[in-house]
């Protein structure tokens, strides 16, 4: 039951082509200090390149690498200490593994040093407001996640306020496309996300989920990041990180009937077995 048609097909990620007819999975892994924690930088290196093949192995299309926490109360990541956690990893997955890699970060300097080794699509949640984001988007071509937030990770909380809040996203999303195709960014360019998690509470994040078909409107392929969320664990009632599996597939899946093309997931395995589904229904084919 695929309700909604698609805005495009394909999106060319640099020398690579993925196909939108069907749903895409992007595997997260991310590089903050206590991600990989087990040692020194070689064993770092050697977990996350593990970890890396293991998501590709399950149907992973898309690795998503960060080495910043996104987290309200995370400390910010100086620029040569991200580059430090980012770089090698992007430069070692694209040798070996020749993948899609998405880039999550906020920082110009850091996805143009790692599209210079192999990194493909800017994810960025803070959707190019930074200072020569949008410039240096513009310039390197490639894909870019936009996602909607509102003001900063420690700040966000306070601004979960709308009077409708699927209207005000997607007004707020629309803000952001008008500024990227200003600067010179390709229409082709252009992924949006809802931003779950990010200044919005639960009661929203539920509308959120129910209607996010409303998107589509906006005219570009959409990406969805809910796995292991907090949101999740206050549906269940207090659920811990590691129990919340079911509810976010069940949230995926809620997305991709409404016209989602790319889920951003810890639980690849789980997810690839969820499109099978999806994906085998009759209309889907
Ligand atoms: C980095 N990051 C954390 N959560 C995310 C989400 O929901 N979407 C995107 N695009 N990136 C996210």
């Amino acid at each position: 039951m695929k309700l909604h048609p698609l805005p495009q097909q394909t999106l060319v990620c640099g020398r690579h082509t993925l196909d939108l007819s069907q749903p895409q999975v992007m595997g997260i892994l991310n590089v903050t200090p206590d991600s990989f924690s087990d040692g020194g930088q070689f064993n770092q290196l050697d977990a996350a390149l593990r970890k890396a093949e293991s998501m590709l192995n399950d149907g992973a299309t898309i690795l998503d690498i960060g080495g910043e926490s996104t987290r309200p109360n995370a400390t910010a990541v100086s620029l040569s200490e991200e580059l430090d956690r980012v770089i090698p990893l992007v430069d070692a997955v694209s040798r070996r593994f020749g993948v899609v890699i998405s880039i999550d970060t906020s920082t110009p300097e850091v996805f143009a040093a790692a599209a210079q080794v192999g990194a493909t699509i800017w994810n960025d949640v803070r959707a190019l407001t930074r200072p020569k984001a949008l410039e240096v988007a513009a310039k390197l071509d490639l894909p870019v996640v936009l996602m909607h937030m509102r003001g900063e990770p420690a700040t966000m909380n306070d601004l979960a306020v709308y009077d409708d809040v699927i209207g005000e996203v997607k007004n707020e999303l629309q803000q952001r496309v008008e500024a990227a195709l200003t600067a010179g960014i390709r229409r082709e360019n252009i992924i949006l996300d809802m931003g779950f998690g990010f200044a919005k509470n639960t009661a929203q994040s539920l509308i959120l989920i129910n209607e996010l078909w409303q998107l589509n409107d906006l005219g570009f392929p959409l990406l969805m990041g809910i796995s292991r969320k907090r949101v999740l664990g206050e549906i269940l009632g207090g659920a811990a990180i590691d129990e919340r599996l079911y509810a976010g597939l069940s949230a995926a899946l809620l997305g991709v009937q409404q016209g989602v093309s790319i889920i951003r997931t810890h639980d690849v395995r789980a997810t690839v077995e969820m499109l099978k589904v999806f994906n085998q229904l009759p209309a889907n084919e």
